[in-house]
């Protein structure tokens, strides 16, 4: 499903969703135009607000009042252009100030010539430039959210941050369960409260459970170390000596942590609930726990375990083996999948290529990259891989980990005090959870998203990855490189990007840039998708620049011929599905730009870089279960 060719065409649409989504503000931002402010006995428009006379505000005479203000100050403005010599396409109005429209965007030196020359002019007393505004972002009260650098917004150097803010302004997200099959959690972490589900045990084999029993509802970890009398049991034969990880307690609160509470870290979807799916102790998990795990976690029925009252539609897997994709894990894959579950992993901490399940069908894997974003030097690749996102890394230093939920136990567990205790790791096992807790997220937008438009939404809202002068992820470069779709994912997981594209359908047209006048255009909105259902309905229109005729306007692919002059157009496509009860629409805007000489015709897109089939890797390690990635 996954090894279809789609990852150039996919980088020339991500281009554009991302163009539209980015949170990074230039440092400069383009101006459609200046918004004017007159000086007082020139100044039409507040004339208005002075002369209350007679008329209530919204009365036929004061909207003719308001009409005839506008005409005076639109010739104002238009004499004004003519006189300062600022070219415009048009004048209006921005709220009670004129507005001069520029035929096209200006930025930088240009921009200030423009105000300097309006501003100089006698009857102007102010000027300012007509800008985007950025969506109000949403940030949490927790302190330590200012450590968690991946969850901010993608501004250098955390060119790999999730974008998080900028989803929370639409969701902080709904109660949806969430599945951490992992080594169970801390049921009495401080920032977990009220978070954690009941879960279940997993883990059978009493060496490895380290709680004395097999399988039982109790879903705390009691602690995973290995001590060096446990080295000396056959079924440690290739484990180390290492303390607790509490792996499952940081992964439940990368995606579910009490958020917004004053307290610790903040979670990614903050109302989730997370059920803890233990399957993992001392050294790793058998792979039949972990399967079994998984299946219960989805809601599928496991012999011998209760019924699981919180199906989960979303599970996290940040576990590993060391072999190709197997048919039990590919049948349990299917099996959760069918049942309308995501299950996101992890890429593996192999510097290498992918193995199980990374490299199964139909799960969503998750490479890890640093704050830059190049590819963590610890994170495998290849073309498996749905996206990549923050896993840490102390190649950074310190502060270049993940913050989460911890426990402070090298062994057995300590308790916590009020304010809790937290932990910074690295690893894909925690660049997985991100996925998981974006995937919670869209749920909570639309409730319909099967796992395969989860995952093909997020894929489609990626970020590309950054261009950077480290060689390409390959064979000879495996550690920190530059990751390409063909090595890493479509891309950089956005979550605004991916929150906005999980409601309704989603208009996604290709890319133009540049031409020459004259030129005929396609417009071509074929790759767009519907939330559910199908796209019924495509309609292009024409947004700006020179009126253009439109053939085809209502396929899926249009065209057009633009008159032989420099312009610069918008053309939007509106796409409408057929959801019931209520159609649902979705729309995006391209921008053209016909200009002499004619530029290269711009396009996003990696290179290809050499096939991964060919690459031949060493298989050294065929552990009967699969060992846990360590962090
Ligand atoms: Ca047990
Ligand atoms: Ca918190």
């Amino acid at each position: 499903m996954f090894s279809r060719p789609i990852p150039r065409l996919l980088a020339g649409l991500l281009a554009v969703v991302a163009l539209s989504a980015q949170a990074a503000p230039p440092v400069d931002p383009p101006a459609y135009g200046l918004i004017v402010g007159y000086r007082a006995e020139v100044d039409a428009l507040q004339a208005v607000n002075r002369d209350r006379g007679p008329w209530k505000a919204n009365s036929p005479q004061a909207r003719e009042h308001w009409r005839e203000a506008v005409d005076r100050s639109r010739e104002r403005s238009q004499r004004l252009a003519v006189e300062v010599g600022v070219r415009i396409q048009g004048v209006g109005e921005a709220g009670n100030a004129a507005l001069l429209r520029f035929d096209a965007p200006l930025r930088g030196q240009a921009l200030a010539d423009a105000m300097r020359r309006v501003r100089l002019h006698p009857d102007v007393a102010w000027v300012a430039p007509n800008v985007l505004e950025r969506r109000t972002q949403t940030l949490p009260n927790d302190p330590q959210f200012s450590l968690q650098w991946h969850l901010q917004a993608p501004v250098a150097p955390l060119l790999s941050a999730l974008n998080l803010p900028q989803a929370w302004a639409r969701t902080t997200g709904n109660a949806g369960v969430v599945a951490v099959v992992d080594s169970g959690v801390r049921f009495d972490h401080p920032d977990l409260a009220g978070k954690l589900l009941p879960g279940y045990d997993f883990v059978s084999e009493l060496d490895i459970a380290n709680d004395g029993n097999g399988r039982d509802s109790d879903a705390s970890d009691p602690g995973d170390w290995v001590s060096a009398a446990d080295l000396t049991k056959p079924v440690f034969d290739l484990c180390t000596q290492s303390d607790s990880s509490w792996h499952g307690t940081f992964i439940a609160g990368q995606i579910g942590a009490l958020s917004n509470n004053s307290l610790g870290v903040a979670g990614l979807s903050w109302n989730a609930r997370v059920l803890p799916v233990r399957v993992s102790g001392k050294c790793g998990a058998l792979v039949s726990d972990l399967l079994d795990g998984v299946r219960w976690a989805a809601g599928l029925p496991v012999a011998g375990a209760p019924v699981n009252p919180n199906p989960a539609r979303i599970i996290n897997l940040s576990f590993g083996g060391s072999s190709a994709c197997t048919p039990d894990y590919q049948s349990t894959v299917d099996a959760v999948s069918n049942a309308g579950a995501l299950l996101v992993v992890a890429a593996g901490n192999n510097s290498s290529a992918l193995r199980r399940p990374a490299d199964c069908r139909g799960v969503m894997a998750v490479a890890a990259v640093d704050k830059a974003g190049a590819k963590a030097w610890y994170s495998s690749f290849g073309t498996n891989l749905a996206l990549a996102a923050p896993g840490g890394s102390d190649d950074d230093g310190p502060t270049g980990l993940l913050r989460s939920t911890d426990n402070a136990g090298a062994t057995t567990p300590v308790a916590y005090n009020i304010s809790g205790y937290y932990g910074d790791k690295q690893g894909t096992s925690f660049s997985a959870p991100q996925a998981a807790g974006v995937a919670a997220l869209m749920l909570s937008v639309n409730p319909l998203l099967t796992p395969a438009d989860l995952m093909y939404r997020m894929k489609l809202g990626a970020r590309p990855h950054v261009q950077s002068a480290l060689p390409e992820c390959s064979a000879l470069n495996p550690t920190v490189c530059k990751c390409t779709t063909s090595t890493c994912g479509a891309g950089l997981l956005d979550a605004a990007n991916a929150v906005q594209l999980a409601s309704g359908p989603a208009a996604i047209i290709q890319r133009i840039g540049t031409v020459a006048p004259g030129a005929a255009i396609t417009l071509d909105g074929s790759a767009s998708v519907a939330a559910t259902g199908q796209i019924v309905a495509y309609q292009w229109t024409q947004i700006s620049g020179p009126a253009v005729v439109i053939s085809g306007a209502s396929q899926p692919i249009a065209s057009a011929t633009l008159p032989g002059v420099e312009a610069r157009y918008e053309f939007q496509l509106k796409v409408t599905d057929n959801s019931t009860p209520t159609a649902l629409t979705g729309a995006d805007i391209v921008s053209v730009t016909a200009a002499y000489p004619p530029a290269a015709p711009s396009g996003g897109g990696g290179g290809m870089g050499w096939a991964w089939g060919m690459a031949l890797w060493a298989w050294v390690l065929a552990l009967g279960w699969a060992r846990r990635a360590r962090s």
